[in-house]
């Protein structure tokens, strides 16, 4: 693993949240993107080295609303980022941890994204990131 990339933090309104993280962080949202293939909107504040990642429902069958339906809004996964994701990946399954996407799937902020089930890390849901060369 490289770093922790980004926390990514479930919330019910982004718009309301935005100007809530503005003013604990001093610092406005630097973007706010769709991942239409995952049916969120997200919006994403930079603090030294990592990224508070904003996360809201666009559809009901969605993680997020998943997520807030049963636990309420709060830390929903943690970010590493690694340098070569199918290498990561394939660490990862050798060492018996579940992969929730078996190839690397397209996610905000220009990654590939890979998630390990929460059940097989001590309850923490964790995303393997690596940053797209364009
Ligand atoms: N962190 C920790 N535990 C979580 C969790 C999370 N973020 N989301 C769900 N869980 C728990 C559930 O509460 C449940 O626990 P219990 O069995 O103790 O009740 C357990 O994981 C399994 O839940 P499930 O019913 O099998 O599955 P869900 O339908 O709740 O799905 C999960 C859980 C993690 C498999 C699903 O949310 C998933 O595939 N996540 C990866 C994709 C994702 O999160 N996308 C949104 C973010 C996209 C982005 O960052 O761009």
């Amino acid at each position: 693993m490289e770093k922790l990339e980004h926390i990514g933090i479930a919330v019910k309104d982004l718009a309301v949240s935005n100007q809530l993280f503005e003013k604990i962080l001093g610092a406005p949202h630097y973007k706010i993107e769709e991942v239409t293939s995952e049916h969120v909107n997200t919006s994403f504040f930079k603090i030294g080295e990592t990224k508070i990642e904003l996360l809201e429902a666009t559809h009901p069958d969605s993680a997020i609303a998943k997520f807030i339906e049963k636990k309420g809004e709060g830390i929903h996964h943690l970010a590493f980022e690694v340098s070569d994701i199918h290498e990561a990946m394939q660490r990862m399954e050798e060492q018996g941890f579940t992969l929730l996407n078996k190839t690397p799937k397209r996610g905000a902020d220009n990654k590939l994204i890979c998630f390990l089930h929460p059940k097989t890390t001590n309850g923490v849901l964790i995303e393997l990131c690596q940053s797209i060369e364009e």
